[in-house]
C-alpha cells in the first residue's frame, strides 16, 4: 500500500467521526434484523440476536456495554474476514467512539533516551511499512462450549478473525527512542478509560525480546483500509500468533519498563494452567498458572454448521479452518466415525504462518440419520489436539471439535 494513500484515508476517518457525532457507537440504536440474512445460517446463529453497529454488518450480540460482538460462522468461508464482520471485544464501557486525528499522538517513554510523541503522519510516513496476514483470536473464544461453562463472555467460535495488517515494526519505533539497557518489558495501553474508580485501565505488556522480534507491529490498516473504530482505530498492536488480549486497540501509550508490569490484567486475569494441554479439573485446579501466550493448535468446522441438514447421496464439502501459534499447520484430519478412523483433509495454500489455514473434505452421505464429525490438526512442531479440555477461565480452547446434524 502506498503510504500517502494510507495516510489520506486514515485522515479522512476524522470526518466520519464528525459526521455521526460523539457517541458514534453508543447513540446509534441497535437494529434487530428480522430473520436471518443468509438462509444457510443454521440454528445456532439464527437463534442468537443479530445487531448492527457503525461500520459493522449483522453480528451476534454477546454484551452491549461494553460492546462484544461475535462473527457469524458463515464469514469464515473465506481467507480474510471482512472488516465489517471482524469480531469486537472491549473490556470497559469507556471505549473510544471518536478520534481527532489532528491531535492524536502515540506516546513512547519509560526506559528510553529520547521519549517520543508521534502524529499519525509521522508513523505512517516515517517508517518502513510491513504487511502480514494474522489471525486475531480472543483468549476466551468458544468458552461457551466448555462443560461446566466457565464465567465470562459466552462466545461460540466467532471470537476470531483473519486479516491482512499493515503498519510499522514495533522494533523500529522503539529504536527511534533509543532503549536504555535494563529494559525487561514493554507496556501498552489505549484510549479507553475505566468508568469505575476501582477498576484500572487496560494495560498489557510483552517481554522486551518479544517486542523487538520484528513481527510485533503497530498496525494502521486492516485489509487495506483504516481500522474500524470498534477494532481500534487509528492504531492497534498486532502480536502475531498470540492471543488478542495483547493486541491493544486505539494504542496511545507505549512504555519501556525496567521491571515486569504488575496489574490485574497481567497478574489475575488471562492466566492459564501451566501445563501443555492447558487443562485442569473443576475440583482440582492447577496450582501454578502463567499468563496466556501463543495460540494453541486448534481446528474447527465451518461447514456443516451446527445442526445443518445434509441430503442423502448429495456430495457435501466439509470445510473448516486450523491455526497454531506460528509454526504452521502440517495436517488436518477428519473422523466420520466418532474417532475410530481418521482421513486427511485437503489443505488450502498457506497465506502466512500467522494466518489460519483453511481445509476441506468432500463427503457423500449414504445413510439417513444422525451424523457427527470430528476434526483435529497437527502443526509443524508436532503439536496436536487433546480429546477433552477444561480450565476455569475457559481460555485457549484447543480440544478436538465436532459438528453434528441429520442426513435426510
Ligand atoms: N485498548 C484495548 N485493547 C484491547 C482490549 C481492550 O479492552 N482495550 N481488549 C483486548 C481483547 S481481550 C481482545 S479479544 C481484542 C479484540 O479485538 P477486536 O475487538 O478488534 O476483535 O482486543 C484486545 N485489545
Ligand atoms: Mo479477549
Amino acid at each position: 500500500m502506498n503510504t500517502d494513500d494510507t495516510f489520506l484515508k486514515i485522515n479522512r476517518r476524522r470526518l466520519l467521526g464528525l459526521a455521526t457525532g460523539a457517541g458514534l457507537v453508543g447513540l446509534l440504536p441497535r437494529q434487530a434484523l428480522s430473520g436471518s440474512p443468509d438462509s444457510a445460517i443454521a440454528g445456532q446463529t439464527a437463534s442468537r440476536e443479530q445487531v448492527r453497529y457503525p461500520e459493522k454488518t449483522g453480528m451476534i450480540l454477546i454484551t452491549d456495554r461494553p460492546p462484544q460482538l461475535e462473527t457469524p460462522l458463515h464469514f469464515f468461508r473465506q481467507d480474510l474476514t471482512p472488516n465489517s464482520a471482524h469480531f469486537v471485544r472491549w473490556h470497559l464501557s469507556g471505549y473510544p467512539t471518536e478520534v481527532d486525528t489532528r491531535t492524536f499522538r502515540l506516546r513512547l517513554d519509560g526506559l528510553v533516551d529520547k521519549p517520543q510523541s508521534f502524529t499519525l503522519e509521522e508513523l505512517v510516513k516515517g517508517f518502513d511499512p510491513v504487511t502480514l496476514v494474522a489471525m486475531n483470536q480472543c483468549s476466551g473464544n468458544a468458552r461457551s462450549l466448555f462443560s461446566p461453562q466457565p464465567p465470562g463472555s459466552q462466545w461460540q467460535f466467532g471470537a476470531m478473525g483473519n486479516a491482512q495488517w499493515t503498519g510499522v515494526r514495533l522494533k523500529d519505533v522503539l529504536a527511534r527512542a533509543g532503549v536504555k539497557s535494563g529494559a525487561v518489558e514493554v507496556a501498552f495501553s489505549g484510549l479507553d478509560e475505566s468508568p469505575m474508580p476501582g477498576l484500572p485501565k487496560v494495560v498489557k505488556s510483552l517481554k522486551f525480546d518479544h517486542s523487538v522480534d520484528g513481527d510485533v507491529m503497530i498496525a494502521y490498516a486492516m485489509n487495506g483500509e483504516p481500522l474500524p473504530m470498534l477494532n481500534g482505530f487509528p492504531l492497534r498492536l498486532v502480536v502475531p500468533g498470540w492471543y488478542a488480549t495483547y493486541w491493544i486497540k486505539s494504542l496511545a501509550h507505549i512504555e519501556v519498563l525496567e521491571k515486569p508490569l504488575s496489574n490485574i490484567w497481567m497478574d489475575v486475569a488471562y492466566r492459564i494452567p501451566d501445563n501443555p494441554e492447558i487443562n485442569e479439573e473443576p475440583g482440582n485446579l492447577a496450582k501454578k498458572t502463567v499468563p496466556i501466550n501463543r495460540f494453541a493448535t486448534h481446528s474447527i468446522f465451518v461447514r456443516p454448521e451446527p445442526e445443518e441438514q445434509l441430503l442423502l447421496n448429495h456430495p457435501m464439502m466439509l470445510e473448516g479452518l486450523a491455526n497454531d501459534g506460528g509454526d504452521g499447520i502440517a495436517r488436518v484430519e477428519v473422523s466420520l466415525d466418532n474417532g475410530r478412523t481418521w482421513v486427511d483433509a485437503l489443505l488450502d495454500p498457506e497465506i502466512g504462518r500467522f494466518s489460519w489455514r483453511r481445509w476441506r473434505y468432500l463427503w457423500t452421505p449414504r445413510e439417513k440419520g444422525r451424523y457427527t464429525f470430528l476434526v483435529r490438526a497437527t502443526n509443524r512442531a508436532g503439536e496436536g489436539q487433546p480429546v477433552t479440555q477444561w480450565n476455569r477461565g475457559g481460555f485457549a480452547r484447543r480440544m478436538i471439535e465436532s459438528t453434528s446434524g441429520m442426513v435426510v
